[in-house]
């Protein structure tokens, strides 16, 4: 499951510094796991996980593998974009292929690095991107229903079916038109399944990734950018991740106590990209569940609402089509007990057959036949 992330923003905000330090620190924790930049612009991220540690010395296991997200640092949007500006439609092709986007806002002042505006503006800024992609959708969905008025002769099936695209993606263009998302349109499961093939950019989740200057970390809301966004995003629905990408990008030429001591200096814990891998995650609407043994302890990620068999699909075909049943033990239930065999003596470990739907955290052992 290639889940992909888009980092998108205007020109010169701290996109592509973002993007690198999340591959350097993912290179510099990839003792097990092929995380790396694929492309230029590509690169997967493991998740940030707590409870992987936990599960991995409860079974000792020889290796930890974490689950992954693959982020894409696309060129930055400029005003016009929707209309051919800049590379405007190559860009919004590749936010179209994504499944997320984090919206990088530029939160610091610098008078060394213009800003394409002129000034530091997380208002204007993201209202020129909303912008964007909503007149992208709006000139998407308009193609589209002179496409639909045509069949419009047509009987049965196919004209039932164009008929409720139309209405959803009018529902939609009354929406864009306030300047709301498509995603803020309610849709029957019908109505979503027909208008999936579009791949509306403002359907998509979408998180603010506020990139402060390192004296704002420990009290971003001291910083008016910051409480701008904040309440902007609070009327929208949508989070705020408060990131320093000059921080993290040198964090990651530090060794570890330096770091430590680097991040104690300024008042905080963590620069803000783990914050920002998880909350990307979340927002995707994912679950996690984990394999563990003495061989490695594993997260996948499933859908909301899979199955035990599709759950087992994950990792390998072969398991869901040969699919018997699964043991599975809730993570707090095996953390507790302190592994499988003494969740079994207190009852915890349960066999569920096909149609058991995965819970967040459940620990599974897979039976199937070959
Ligand atoms: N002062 C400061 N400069 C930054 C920060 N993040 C990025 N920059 C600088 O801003 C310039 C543009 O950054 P870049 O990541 O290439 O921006 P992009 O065009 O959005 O990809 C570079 O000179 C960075 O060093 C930051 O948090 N603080
Ligand atoms: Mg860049």
């Amino acid at each position: 499951m290639a889940l992909k992330t888009g980092i998108v923003g205007l020109p010169n905000i701290g996109k592509s510094t973002m993007f690198n330090a999340l591959c350097e620190n993912a290179k510099a924790q990839a003792a097990n796991f092929p995380f790396c930049t694929i492309e230029p612009n590509v690169g997967i991220v493991a998740v940030p996980d707590p409870r992987l540690q936990e599960l991995s010395k409860i079974s000792g296991s020889e290796k930890i593998i974490p689950t992954s997200v693959e982020f894409v640092d696309i060129a930055g949007l400029v005003k016009g974009a929707s209309k051919g500006e800049g590379l405007g439609n190559q860009f919004l092709a590749n936010i179209r292929e994504c499944d997320s986007i984090v919206q990088v806002v530029r939160c610091f002042e610098d008078g060394d690095v213009i800003h394409v505006a002129g000034k530091v503006d997380p208002l204007d800024d993201t209202d020129v991107i909303n912008f964007e992609l909503a007149l992208a959708d709006i000139t998407q969905i308009e193609k589209r229903l002179e496409r639909l008025k045509k069949t419009k002769g047509k009987s049965g099936e196919e004209a039932k079916r164009n008929e409720v695209e139309a209405g959803a993606l009018q529902r939609i263009m009354a929406a864009l038109e306030q300047n709301k998302p498509a995603r803020s349109v309610a849709l029957s499961d019908e109505e979503a399944e027909l208008v999936r093939g579009l791949y509306l950019l403002t359907a998509k989740p979408m998180v603010y990734a506020a990139n402060v200057a390192e004296d704002d970390l420990a009290d971003p809301g001291a910083n008016r950018h910051v409480a701008a966004l904040r309440s902007k995003a609070e009327e929208e629905g949508r989070g705020v991740v408060v990131v320093s990408a000059q921080v993290e990008a040198e964090l990651n030429e530090l060794d570890s106590e330096e770091a430590a001591e680097y991040l104690a200096g300024l008042g905080v814990e963590e620069g803000g990209l783990k914050s920002l891998i998880r909350c990307t995650y979340q927002q995707l609407g994912l679950l996690t569940y984990f394999t563990t043994g003495e061989k490695e302890t594993r997260a996948w990620t499933i859908h909301e609402g899979y199955t035990a068999p599709q759950a087992a699909g994950v990792i390998h075909t072969d398991f869901e089509k040969g699919f018997i049943r699964a043991e599975t033990v809730a993570y707090d239930d095996f953390v507790a007990a302190g592994g499988f065999g003494a969740a079994k003596e207190k009852g915890l470990l349960r066999l569920e057959g096909k149609e058991y739907v995965v819970k967040e955290g459940d620990i599974l052992m897979f039976r199937f036949a070959t």
